[in-house]
Formats: C-alpha cells, structure tokens, sequence
C-alpha cells in the first residue's frame, strides 16, 4: 500500500475559508479580532512559528502584536506583560510561546493567563473544560490533527488510537480529545511513553497512530500496522550538509518507509505544523466572537 498525503495546506486552507467569514461577520458588528504572541528570548525555531503566526494574522485581516522580550526577562517582568495583555480589550486572545528561559516558572505564567483569552488551551481551567467535555477552546495541535482526520474522511469511532508522548502540549491532551463522544472521536485510545516496556508491540495494534514524542524518526515501519493512519506531530530539526541550510526538518517518523505500509500520513514539514497555526487563528477568532455574544 502507498499512503495518500494529508497535507496541513489544504486542510488548514478549507478552515481558512470559514474563518475569513467569520472575521468579515465580525468586522460588520465593529470587531476586529485581536492575537498577541509573546516571544521571550531569540530560540530560532520559536522565532520562526511566531513569525508564521503573525504574518496568518495579518493575511486574515486580524490584527496581530508581536511582543518580543529579551531572553534576561524577570519572572515579574512576564507577569506584568501577561497582566497588561489580560486587560487589552483590543487583544481577544493571546500566548507566550514555549518553552521559556530555565529561570522563569511556566506553570505561573500560564495560571496567569485570563482563561478567557488563553487561545493555546494550556491554562489548568481550559484544560479541566476539555477534559470534561465542555470546551471553550480546544489545544491547536490536537484540535489540528482532529481536523486533519475529519476532513480527510478518516473514520475515529470505535478505532484503536495510539498516541505515542505524553506531553501537556500534545499527547495528554490528544488521547483526552479522541476519547471524548461525538465526531472525529469515541475513539478506544492508548497511551504510549517513553516508560512503555512493550510500545512497538502496542504501536502496531493501531488503527491511527499519533506520533508526538520528539525523537527524530523513531516510528519504524515495523511498528505500524498494514493499513494504518500515522500522524507524525515531531518537527526535529536534524543536521544535514547537504542541505542550504545545513539543516533540515523530520519528523517522529520513517516517512519514506512508514508511507509504503499506511494507507494515510501526514508529511513534515507541510504537515500538522501549518494545522497548529491555523487552529490557532480559529481560536481567537472564538475568542472574539465570545465577546461579542
Ligand atoms: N505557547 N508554544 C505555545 N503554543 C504553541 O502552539 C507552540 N507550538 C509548539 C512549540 N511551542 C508552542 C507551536 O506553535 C510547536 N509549534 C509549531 C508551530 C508551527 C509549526 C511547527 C510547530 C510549523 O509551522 N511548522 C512548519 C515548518 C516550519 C519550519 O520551516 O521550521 C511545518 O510545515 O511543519
């Protein structure tokens, strides 16, 4: 079998089209839907993912501000940058990209977002909401690669998930958002971690494989099942000469080999990375139209 492609552009341009209406709705009632990202310190990959966030912002006529701070800011420095964003009503929704400088304490920073604008789904009471099945925001990536499955006719219900990583951004939230009732979910979901003695075992029961765990290329053929849908959420940049840059992009999977025995997967780049800035935009774009009612 050879896999067919879902790609991040042309799932995240139909998402677009709904949005651009949405935002048009909005601007007629007098609301232009605003999204800060905050950026503290000059780590090359987050500068290039805020960059894209901005520029999505402006393409879709929202307005966009980029904080950036430089990487000795103070724990109350943030805190006090968080506040003034919290207060902005110009602002519907804003994050502080991660990960942040060894010094400064996440999980404050995030506690400190209003919940109402915490458009990344990171803050304890967005993350309960989800949890429980009364979201107001959903995480982006996870909500991306949903939408990934949706709108590629993947069928969920009942399927075997295994998400591969544990983490708050990615893998506890997808394997909650799959198990959750309703469309592009009722999924029966595993969760796999560095810890599982058996994971290859496990792996290669899956009917969708959701691959989140930061290792370049550690999904081997071998691990996946004739058939499957593999969801490759890694983006590892690995050195390579022969490349410009003298780099080049991964993913958390054997693409090349994977691709001949899955019967769908995502590519990387132009893969889950362009779903998480749209999922992204989507929510703040809920996030204005909540406060217009
Ligand atoms: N607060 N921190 C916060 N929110 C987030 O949603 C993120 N994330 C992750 C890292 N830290 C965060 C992102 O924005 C990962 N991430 C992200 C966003 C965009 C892309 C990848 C990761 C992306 O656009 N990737 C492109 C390639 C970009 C490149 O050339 O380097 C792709 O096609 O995969």
């Amino acid at each position: 079998m050879t896999a067919k492609l879902i790609l991040g552009k042309e799932v995240s341009e139909e998402i677009y089209g709904e949005l651009r209406q949405k935002i048009e709705a909005l601007k007629a009632k007098g609301v232009t839907p605003g999204l800060a990202v905050v950026l503290v310190g000059d780590d090359p990959a987050s500068q290039v993912y805020v960059r894209k966030k901005g520029e999505m912002c402006e393409e879709l006529g929202m307005k966009s501000l980029t904080v950036k701070m430089p990487e000795e800011t103070t724990q109350e420095e943030l805190l006090s940058k968080v506040a003034e964003l919290n207060a902005d009503p110009s602002i519907h929704g804003f994050l502080v990209q991660l990960p942040l400088p060894g010094h400064i304490d996440e999980e404050a920073v995030i506690n400190a977002i209003d919940p109402s604008k915490d458009v990344d789904c990171f803050h304890p009471s967005n993350v309960g909401r989800m949890l429980i099945g009364d979201p107001d925001f959903l995480p982006a990536t996870p909500a991306g690669v949903q939408q990934m499955l949706v709108r590629s006719g993947v069928e969920t219900a009942g399927k075997h998930v295994v998400v591969v990583g544990r983490s708050n951004i990615v893998g506890k939230p997808m394997a909650a958002m799959m198990v959750q009732k309703g469309p592009g979910a009722d999924s029966t979901v595993t969760v796999v971690h560095s810890r599982t003695p058996n994971l290859a075992e496990i792996t290669s029961t899956a009917d969708i494989l959701i691959v989140a765990i930061g290792k370049p290329r550690f999904v081997t053929a071998d691990m996946v099942k004739e058939g499957a849908v593999v969801i490759d959420v890694g983006t590892n940049r690995i050195s390579d000469p022969t490349h410009p840059k003298g780099s080049r992009l991964v993913g958390d999977v054997d693409f090349e080999e994977v691709s001949k025995k899955a019967s769908y997967i995502t590519p990387v780049p132009g893969g889950v990375g362009p779903m998480t800035i749209c999922m992204l935009m989507a929510n703040a774009v809920r996030a204005a139209e909540k406060v217009v009612g």
